[in-house]
């Protein structure tokens, strides 16, 4: 008969269809244990990476806000007014009004699954762009989504800054932008950030800051677990990693334990070696020509390269 592939967790798995407690409950059971990252994101955590973003050891922020401001003029020209930019995931952005300052856009279409975030960041933007068209929706975003009835004739700019796509596998990140690629339509473009392979201790610093805000980031995961799927995990017994893995040129988090444990979630029993870990996330960087491979792939054309900062990171400017 036909044997069906049970569904292996990762850390950058994205379905929300099945849910929290459902990736837990799977992505425990694995041998390697591994949660989707997109579960870092309750209100602690959201707020957790708004601190990260303000880390001087977390430069991916910086760099991509200074090359947003020094290439404001020459991004407007590459970009033309009167288009209609979606943002991916627009969270608390704070480089929104960067972008929609220098390209003087049709209208504003942020989208995110967090409702609270949208509606905040909506309202902070019309009260700075008071004659900007904003149409905010709800929605997760690496899902098929229905653009407003209203921006249908617009010319579109998907926007998708922060590396976010450095959190996909490239078979997730590739059906991302193909799907993007089909919603937005012919004649789109697309202004994405994305973060470069660079120094070990550059990058590893990032996701390891001396202060701890990243590995209380990555620890609220399972107290969330524990506060949402009623479990028992000894939080105290797990330590933060992040290592740089070169064959995937990825950053890797991981949750270690550090003891031998057993505790429960969900009314399940889990048990866990010293030293074993269970995996929370992936960030992938690219090289020049892996950026631009991975959006061929996904359907776009690179057209622009920002990046002449330090530490690097690239807005690539695709058409569709
Ligand atoms: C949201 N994402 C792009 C961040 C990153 O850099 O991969 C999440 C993050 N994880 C640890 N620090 C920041």
């Amino acid at each position: 008969g036909v044997v069906r592939q049970l569904r292996q967790i990762s850390a950058d798995d994205t379905g929300i269809d099945i849910g929290f407690r459902a990736d837990v409950r799977a992505g425990l059971s694995q041998r390697q244990k591994a949660i989707p990252a997109r579960w870092f994101y309750d209100a602690t955590g959201s707020a957790l990476f708004e601190d990260i973003t303000a880390l001087p050891e977390y430069y991916p922020t910086r760099s991509e806000t200074d090359l947003l401001t020094r290439h404001a003029a020459d991004m407007a020209a590459a970009i033309g007014a009167g288009r209609a930019v979606v943002e991916l995931g627009s969270g608390s952005s704070t480089k929104t009004p960067l972008l929609l300052q220098a390209i003087a856009p049709a209208a504003y279409v942020p989208v995110d699954i967090s409702g609270d975030f949208l509606r905040a960041s909506a309202d902070a933007l019309a009260a700075r762009f008071p004659g900007l068209p904003i149409y905010p929706v709800e929605a997760d975003f690496t899902q098929a989504v229905d653009l407003p009835r209203e921006i249908g004739a617009l010319p579109k700019l998907g926007f998708f800054p922060g590396s976010t796509i450095g959190n996909m596998v490239a078979r997730t990140a590739v059906d991302l932008l193909r799907g993007w690629r089909a919603t937005l339509g012919d004649g789109s473009l697309l202004l994405i950030g994305v973060d470069r392979i660079k120094d070990v201790a550059v990058l590893t610093r990032a996701y390891d800051d001396p202060a701890g805000v990243t590995a209380a980031f990555n620890l609220n995961l399972l107290e969330r677990i524990n506060r949402e799927l009623g479990g028992t995990i000894p939080v105290e017994n797990f330590t933060h990693r992040a290592v740089w893995d070169d064959t995937h040129a990825r950053i890797e988090m991981h949750l270690v334990a550090a003891c031998d444990m057993d505790f429960t979630v969900d009314g399940r029993g889990y048990a866990m070696a010293k030293g074993e870990t269970i995996h929370s996330e992936n960030s992938h960087k690219y090289g020049p020509r892996d950026a631009n491979l991975l959006l061929r792939a996904g359907g776009w054309t690179p057209v622009r390269t920002w990046d002449d900062v330090d530490p690097a990171f690239a807005l690539i400017l695709a058409q569709a």
